[in-house]
């Protein structure tokens, strides 16, 4: 039984963006009812995204976040994140689990760095929150939801927590929601869903409208209360090109 709290992102406040997604529906746009969406939809390859899980950690410098470039918009100094001590079984386990998640989408999974390629970046490293003087019951922190249009955000995931490492399924966990949040996702009240403060019951990208927050129904931060994450996720990245 784990004690701590399932994650914290906190970096709401540090950007100080203006949302862009004025609110819109995030079902707007999708293939009328009737047609089965493999079928129908068309991959569009601006909406494409490599995400690259990056085990060996480097040195980031300050500034608005630019995958490539190893710029990380949350800090406020020069840090360099050392590797993570996974296994190579369980980094490979990390990509496939990611990989099986994201799948539906056009998003290419990495753990290789795609330099100079446009990318999103999550940073796995065997720090921990404590380093950055923050509390130790956060796992990660990703640009948040609503605020995050971009490819090239930086994220990082702490795989040393104080109760001990995280395990390659919650790090899987971790990196999808990071995607999730590019694509204007709140956390939900639901267990089943990647991202949800509570307890994960079997987590997954779900197909339903879900009510926004942590650990009770909240406003969404795009607007709204409710929110689709796999209608959300292909409104961002489409479906997955074939043929390549
Ligand atoms: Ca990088």
């Amino acid at each position: 039984m784990r004690a701590r709290r399932i994650h914290h992102w906190p970096l709401a406040g540090l950007i100080a963006l203006a949302c862009a997604c004025s609110g819109s529906d995030l079902t707007e746009g999708l293939p009328d009812a009737g047609i089965e969406p493999e079928d129908a939809a068309v991959c569009e390859t601006d909406k494409h995204l490599t995400l690259f899980i990056n085990h060996e950690g480097g040195t980031y410098l300050p500034g608005p976040d630019n995958a490539a470039n190893n710029v990380m918009s949350f800090l406020v100094m020069s840090r360099t994140m050392p590797a993570n001590d996974f296994t190579a079984t369980e980094r490979t386990e990390i990509l496939t689990c990611v990989q099986n998640h994201l799948a539906p989408y056009n998003i290419t999974v990495v753990d290789q760095d795609p330099s100079p390629t446009q990318h999103n970046e999550v940073i796995v490293t065997s720090q921990s929150s404590a380093d950055y003087s923050r509390p130790t019951n956060e796992e990660g922190w990703s640009p948040p939801s609503c605020q995050n249009g971009g490819f090239e955000s930086v994220s990082i995931i702490f795989g040393d927590q104080a109760g001990g490492h995280l395990t390659p399924d919650r790090v899987c966990q971790l990196v999808v929601w990071t995607a999730q949040s590019n694509a204007n996702l709140d956390s939900h009240v639901d267990c089943r869903q990647i991202g949800s403060w509570l307890e994960p019951c079997e987590p997954a990208i779900l197909d339903e409208e879900l009510s926004c927050g942590q650990f009770k129904a909240e406003d969404c931060s795009c607007g709204g209360t409710t929110q689709n994450p796999h209608r959300a996720m292909l409104e961002r990245y489409g479906p997955p090109c074939t043929g390549e």
